[in-house]
This record gives structure tokens, C-alpha cells and sequence, in this order.
């Protein structure tokens, strides 16, 4: 596995020559690049920490004071502790009053839906395409599973496909970006990657159209565009 490039972003600093907010997650979990890009959308000041896999730190007891799954990423944003990169994004865009998290009742519930989507539907069917095509060497890929992993995967993406040529909008849930489209778009480079193509994965137009959209973002190009690995 090559350990990914990009160097560690150093902020700009307050008076007191700290960042407020402080990221724990090494920059090829697609986890931390949901929490990476919203920071660029946000223009925040930020420190980031390599942790997790090659780096470890996660396994150390004042990270698992922090985070007990162990798991990256987790902020701390001026002395409040943070996990669940989903949740990290709606506390963020929230606390800056970002319209990246709707203030209408039923529009911040529907992008928190198609988060949830990702946590409990699509994550789970996607990831052994992922871990077997990009974190598996190819002589020893279970490639029933793979197959298996981008069939489920494929479906759930027909389903964002029908939906958003269904509606005709530029982003997931209408005419503006939310933080659905940040969460969805980091999996759907995971899908439209040619590291992990395989024969026979369906074409989505609207989706492709979508995904070309945000793919457009300087938070996406800067995180999320890089090689996966
Ligand atoms: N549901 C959690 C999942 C966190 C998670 O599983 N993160 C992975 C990286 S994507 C991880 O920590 N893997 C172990 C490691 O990096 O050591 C979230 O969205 O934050």
C-alpha cells in the first residue's frame, strides 16, 4: 500500500497561535475526506492529524479516550470531542450556519437521509469492491465477492440515478449543494474510479452528470480526486 502524498494542511492561526479545530484521520479514508472537502467549503482553519492503518495512533489510550471505536475520524473543535464523520459534517456546517446543512425541518431531513443511506445501505454494499479492487493485492482478491460487492453497489446507484433525473436538479436534493452531495459524492468516486472497474458496472447518466458536477469542487478536486489507495 503507497502511503498518500498530500502534505498536512497548516492553517492559518487565531491570536493565540492555535487552530480551534483539530482533525484526527489519515487522508485516504474516505471517512476523513467527507470531513476534508467540508472544511474547504467552509474555509475553516484547521490542524489535521495522521492517524489510523500505517499510522496508527488509534490503539493509544488518550485517542480511544477520545474515540473509543478506534475508528478515524475524530475531531475536536475548542474542547468538544467528536466522532462519526457524518456527524461531523452536520455539527460543522450547523455551528457555521452553512446552508450545506438546510435550515428547513424537511430539507435538512432529507439530506440526513441520504447520509444515513450511505451509513447503512450503501457503505455496507460498496465496500468489498473498494477493499478488494484498491486495498487487496490482485493475486489474492476474492473476486465472487468483488463481483458480488459492485452488483449491490450498482443497484443502490440506480436508485440516486433514478432520483436525480427523476427531479432534474443540479445536486442530490435540489438547486444547492448540501452536505448529502459531499458524503455521496466521496462514495461515488469510489464507484466512477477506474481503480476499482470491473465488467458489466451499469452506466448512470444523471449520476455521472451529478458526480461530474461536484467532481468540480476544489474540495473534492483536492481530497477527494487524488488516487485512491
Ligand atoms: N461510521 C464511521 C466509520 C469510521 C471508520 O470505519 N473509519 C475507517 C476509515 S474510513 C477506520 O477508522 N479504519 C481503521 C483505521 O484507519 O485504522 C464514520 O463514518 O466515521
Amino acid at each position: 500500500m503507497t502511503r498518500n502524498t498530500i502534505p498536512p494542511y497548516h492553517a492559518p492561526r487565531t491570536a493565540s497561535g492555535d487552530c480551534m479545530l483539530k482533525v484526527w484521520g489519515r487522508v485516504n479514508s474516505v471517512n476523513v475526506k467527507k470531513v476534508l472537502w467540508l472544511l474547504e467549503e467552509l474555509d475553516l482553519p484547521y490542524d489535521r492529524v495522521d492517524a489510523g492503518m500505517e499510522f496508527g495512533l488509534v490503539n493509544e489510550p488518550a485517542y480511544r479516550a477520545m474515540n473509543p471505536n478506534g475508528r478515524v475520524p475524530t475531531i475536536e473543535d475548542d474542547g468538544f470531542v467528536l466522532w462519526e464523520s457524518n456527524s461531523i459534517l452536520r455539527y460543522l456546517a450547523a455551528k457555521h450556519g452553512s446552508p450545506l446543512y438546510p435550515a428547513s425541518p424537511a430539507a435538512r431531513a432529507s439530506a440526513d437521509r441520504w447520509m444515513d443511506w450511505q451509513l447503512s445501505t450503501l457503505g455496507p454494499a460498496e465496500r468489498n469492491l473498494f477493499w478488494g479492487m484498491v486495498r487487496t493485492p490482485a493475486d489474492q482478491r476474492d473476486m465472487a465477492a468483488v463481483m458480488a460487492a459492485a452488483k449491490a453497489a450498482g443497484e443502490c446507484w440506480a436508485m440516486l440515478d433514478a432520483h436525480i433525473a427523476a427531479h432534474g436538479w443540479p445536486f442530490i436534493d435540489g438547486e444547492h449543494m448540501t452536505v448529502a452531495d459531499i458524503v455521496l459524492g466521496c462514495y461515488a468516486r469510489r464507484w466512477f474510479g477506474p481503480e476499482v472497474h470491473v465488467p458489466g458496472m451499469p452506466h448512470f447518466p444523471a449520476l455521472a452528470a451529478w458526480y461530474a458536477a461536484i467532481g468540480a469542487r476544489p474540495g473534492f478536486r483536492r481530497w477527494v480526486a487524488v488516487p485512491m489507495t
